[in-house]
């Protein structure tokens, strides 16, 4: 019976540490406060790349896992008071993809598309 118990404890000990990792995602959206970053994966997962600024042209860009950011973005948080856009070609070419002020999108029907992007218009 005493055996039980202290794997009943274990058990909830486990459980207990899952807020515990998604609060750890929680602290990676607060260190890109200000920014746009851009993830490989779908969810915010995998590489992320963060800017302050537009890019032109994300060929000479990388993910913090050392991919390429061109043609592989997935999802996309904007922590900033700006709306973006992301282009399919680079210097702001081709088909577009518009990212508002504090959006967190998955980009289902634009995954691994953008390979630039601007800022449309500031809200601050
Ligand atoms: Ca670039
Ligand atoms: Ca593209």
């Amino acid at each position: 019976m005493k055996k039980l118990t202290i794997a009943v404890l274990l058990a909830g000990t486990a459980i207990a540490g899952i807020p515990g990792t998604a609060s750890a995602d929680n602290d990676t959206s607060a260190a890109s406060a200000g920014s746009l970053c851009l993830y490989q994966a779908f969810n915010f997962t995998s590489g992320r790349a963060c800017f302050e600024s537009g890019d032109s042209d994300l060929s000479n860009n990388q993910y913090t896992n050392g991919y390429n950011v061109d043609n592989r973005t997935s999802s996309v948080t904007n922590a900033t008071c700006k709306d973006w856009v992301l282009y399919d070609g680079p210097g702001g070419t081709g088909g577009h993809y518009p990212v508002f002020v504090n959006e967190r999108i998955n980009l289902w029907d634009w995954d691994n598309k953008a390979s630039s992007f601007y800022v449309q218009s500031t809200h601050c």
